[in-house]
């Protein structure tokens, strides 16, 4: 292994050792470049390079008060990490979730930067939360949570500067209240602030639907390539939030078979085929638990998780589309895929194979789609949803559709080409982190020392 990058990932293995999420993604990542750094060692070295590239420009964390229902104050921890601005304004969503901590929310920005370099437009890296917890809030406690949020993090976002969108817990509702805030302290309207925001006033059409579709769109690229057709292929989609959602829709529309869904406590196994619209009424509506299919479809199963190997992976498919959070499928998890026949792995959520299990299913010659690349339609339609602020018009469905389906195929050819050109055969994760490496570190180096 080329000794520079072992330096650096000694370095920050030993510095943030309390901060075991970074430490994985930042492992993952310089562990995949070793083609490219062995090349080219003393370049990367005189630059500083990796060592820039793993220290955030600035993290922001600030304390959030609010008064819930019961007139009490509750205080939480709030995080903005603006990690890389080199290709563009901080781009990243926002995560409200009990687990959320620094080192969560440094490696989703690090992440972020990577991905966001991958759909080659003009965005840099950031991600931001708290671990405020929306689960059993009511309308009130969030609005007035989102305020207070933004009462603190105005003062580092703006159109140019860095742009939150949603993540885990955040959705249109939450963006509507942290927007209102926003425009109320600043006296401006500033559509370009905060991405996926609703239809009426400067959210784009497809921003809801296109991390879910643009990672069908990878699946197909992924498997198109490798001579699969995904039409009749039986799927299962862990979580039941945004990306699964629209992962399922874009399934179904491309004639696969989905037949389990999840949320943190259990699955639903229904055989004959999820009834997405149920789905949807249950999350999108009443904020409910994914149990509540039974009550419509009693000839449906659930089960409960029951140890660290969440459910819905015990349930035979060709595809398994992982959706809500990081580290869901480990070692045990991706054996027990391997033994019901899995052919492929997309990534909606961000990191959800530990290294172990992403790094033991690609020896298994199963097809992975990294995280990094095949979840970028999200933030690849934020940043649609900028340029259309920016114009002050918008594209239709069908428009935006089009360019979220091109940027996906061509983020696939990236991660193949790159995969190729360094004897990495099927790993396209080695492929996404190599090709997104070399934009953003070339970029770095033109920039100067900063
Ligand atoms: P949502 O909040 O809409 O849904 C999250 C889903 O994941 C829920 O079903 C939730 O179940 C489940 N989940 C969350 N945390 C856990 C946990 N600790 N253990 C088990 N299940 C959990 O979020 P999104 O759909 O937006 O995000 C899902 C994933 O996709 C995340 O990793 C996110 O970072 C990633 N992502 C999101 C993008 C977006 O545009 N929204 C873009 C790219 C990636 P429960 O309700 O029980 O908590
Ligand atoms: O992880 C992600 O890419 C997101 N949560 C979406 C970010 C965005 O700015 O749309």
């Amino acid at each position: 292994m080329s000794k520079y990058l072992n330096d650096v990932l000694n370095f920050v293995k030993e510095k943030y050792n309390n901060e075991p999420e970074y430490v994985q993604a930042v492992t993952e990542v310089l562990l995949s470049l070793e083609p490219v750094i062995s090349k080219n060692e003393e370049y990367y070295r005189k630059n500083a390079l990796l060592e820039r590239l793993v220290e955030p420009e600035r993290i922001i964390s600030f304390r959030v008060p609010w008064v819930n229902d019961k007139g009490e104050i509750v205080v939480n921890r709030g995080y903005r990490v603006q990690f890389n601005g080199t290709l563009g304004p901080y781009k990243g969503g926002l995560r409200f979730h009990p687990t959320v901590n620094q080192s969560i929310m440094k490696f989703l920005a690090f992440e972020q930067v990577f991905k966001n370099a991958l759909t080659c437009l003009p965005i840099g890296g950031g991600k931001g939360g708290s671990d405020f917890d929306p689960k059993g809030k009511s309308d009130m406690e969030i609005m007035k949570f989102c305020q207070s949020f933004m009462n603190e993090l105005q003062k580092h976002i703006g159109a140019d500067v860095d742009v939150p969108a949603g993540d885990i817990g955040v959705g249109a509702r939450e963006i509507g209240y942290l927007f209102g805030q926003y425009r109320k302290i600043r006296n401006m309207y500033e559509a370009g602030v905060l991405t996926g925001k609703a239809l009426e006033y400067g959210g784009s059409l497809v921003r809801k639907e296109a991390t879910g579709y643009g990672l069908m769109y990878f699946m197909r690229e992924m498997l198109n390539a490798n001579g699969i057709d995904i039409k009749g292929k039986r799927i299962i989609i862990s979580g039941s939030g945004n990306v699964a959602i629209y992962a399922c829709e874009k399934a179904l529309q491309m004639g696969a078979n989905v037949v389990a869904m999840s949320d943190s406590s259990g699955c639903v196994y229904d055989e004959n085929g999820i009834k997405l619209d149920l789905v949807k009424e249950i999350k999108e509506v009443r904020r409910g638990r994914i149990k509540e299919y039974l009550n419509s479809v009693p000839s449906a199963k659930y089960i409960e998780n029951s140890s660290n190997i969440p459910a819905i992976y015990n349930i035979k498919a060709d595809i398994v589309l992982p959706c809500a959070t990081q580290n869901d499928i480990n070692l045990e998890s991706a054996k027990i895929l391997l033994q019901n026949g899995v052919i492929a792995v997309g990534e909606g959520a961000n990191m959800p194979c530990t290294y172990e299990a992403a790094t033991y299913l690609i020896e298994n010659k199963v097809l992975l789609a990294p995280g990094k690349a095949a979840n970028a339609g999200g933030v690849a339609t934020s940043a649609l949803e900028m340029s259309q602020n920016s114009m002050r018009y918008f594209w239709s469905f069908e428009e935006v559709d089009n360019k979220l389906e091109k940027i996906m195929i061509n983020i696939f050819k990236l991660c193949k080409d790159a995969a190729k050109e360094y004897n990495c055969g099927i790993n396209y994760l080695a492929g996404a982190n190599i090709a997104s490496f070399n934009k953003v570190a070339d970029a770095m180096i033109e920039q100067g020392v900063i």
